[in-house]
């Protein structure tokens, strides 16, 4: 069996790359930029040069491989940056996989093709809407959400469509070692681990303090990404994450405990969003029901990780 990833060379891409790799008859191949470098990935994975914007070079892929699997993780995937470079962020991730749903139809009709959504799709909850099905109104505050809500729409329709067997998740929060370092959970890691070693003067700036987010293990998701293309239904969209949140600011109290160094935290407007998701809590009872799927690694274990990550890198 073969599974193609797209954004193979990223965080979720190169987690998902090492747990099919140690499953049972599956060859992994991935789709990776031409300048993109591979940091992390292990040597038993086929590479294709090629890029979710450039049609030809997706066709040519997925005609060569005829994957049995397609996960389409590759995204302009940070939210602040979906403000400065809203029409990068929109051709990327609506038009860049309407480009694999389409390389998809013509040369691997009966692939089972993961949708990467996002529990950005849903945006502005009331407290009382939490946790968040599946039914909940999807009302995105950025670019972004945007364009995540579109790339799910276009599995369904295509699902609709033309039978295509698409799965489409929307996992909330996910972190862990690998994660890029502007995202908050490593920005928090990362700046730690500097004062630790000593390369940094003892100050953080951040912004949101009070947003709250549902945190899964990284190597939890990519694990519920393959039971999800094996045991869910296509055409329906299915949540996932644990179901507990944390204030940014539990986040950060957290890692200062597992650094333990001293350090001061300010916040600063320049990481104010124009518009922030408040609180995002999953339900994913649909997932759950189907997969049989449960988080394992706690979030004090995985912020431990995350920790160690980046102090191994920065020594
Ligand atoms: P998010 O992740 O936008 O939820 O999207 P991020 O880690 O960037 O922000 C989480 C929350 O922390 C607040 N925050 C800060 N965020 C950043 N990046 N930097 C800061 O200094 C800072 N201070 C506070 C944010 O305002 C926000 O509330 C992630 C991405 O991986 C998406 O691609 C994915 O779809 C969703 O998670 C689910």
């Amino acid at each position: 069996m073969k599974a193609l990833i797209t954004g193979i060379t990223g965080f979720a891409g190169s987690h998902l790359a090492d747990y099919l790799i140690d499953q049972e008859g599956i060859e992994v191949h991935g789709i990776k930029r031409p300048r993109s470098r591979i940091e992390f990935l292990r040597y038993d994975v086929n590479y294709h040069e090629g890029d979710i914007n450039d049609l030809s070079s997706i066709l040519d892929i997925v005609e060569e491989v005829e994957p049995e699997y397609i996960f389409h993780l590759a995204s302009q995937s940070f939210v602040p940056l979906s403000w400065k470079a809203p029409r990068h962020t929109l051709t990327t991730n609506i038009i860049g996989t309407q480009n694999i749903l389409d390389a998809a139809h013509r040369y691997a009709p009966k692939a089972t093709i993961q949708i990467a959504g996002s529990s950005e799709e849903y945006g502005l909850v009331d407290p009382e809407e939490c946790p968040i099905t599946e039914q909940q109104p999807l009302r995105p505050l950025s670019p972004y959400g945007v364009s995540k809500v579109a790339a799910d729409l276009l599995g369904q329709q295509c699902h609709r469509s033309y039978g295509l067997q698409i799965i489409i998740t929307r996992a909330f929060n996910h972190t862990g070692p690998r994660r890029g370092e502007q995202f908050v959970t490593s920005k928090i890691a990362r700046q730690l681990a500097l004062i630790k070693l000593g390369k940094a003067e003892p100050v953080l700036e951040l912004g949101n303090l009070e947003a709250v987010r549902d945190f899964t293990d990284a190597r939890d998701m990519v694990r519920a990404y393959w039971l999800a293309v094996n045991r869910c239904q296509p055409g329906i969209p299915y949540n996932i994450g644990t179901g507990t949140g944390y204030t940014i600011s539990q986040v950060f109290s957290k890692l200062y405990k597992i650094a333990d160094v001293k350090a001061e935290m300010k916040q600063d407007p320049q990481y104010m969003r124009p518009s922030d998701v408040p609180r995002l809590l999953c339900d994913s009872t649909a997932f759950r029901y189907a997969t049989g799927w449960k988080p394992e690694i706690p979030f004090e274990q995985t912020l431990q990780d995350l920790f160690d990550y980046w102090v191994e890198r920065l020594k």
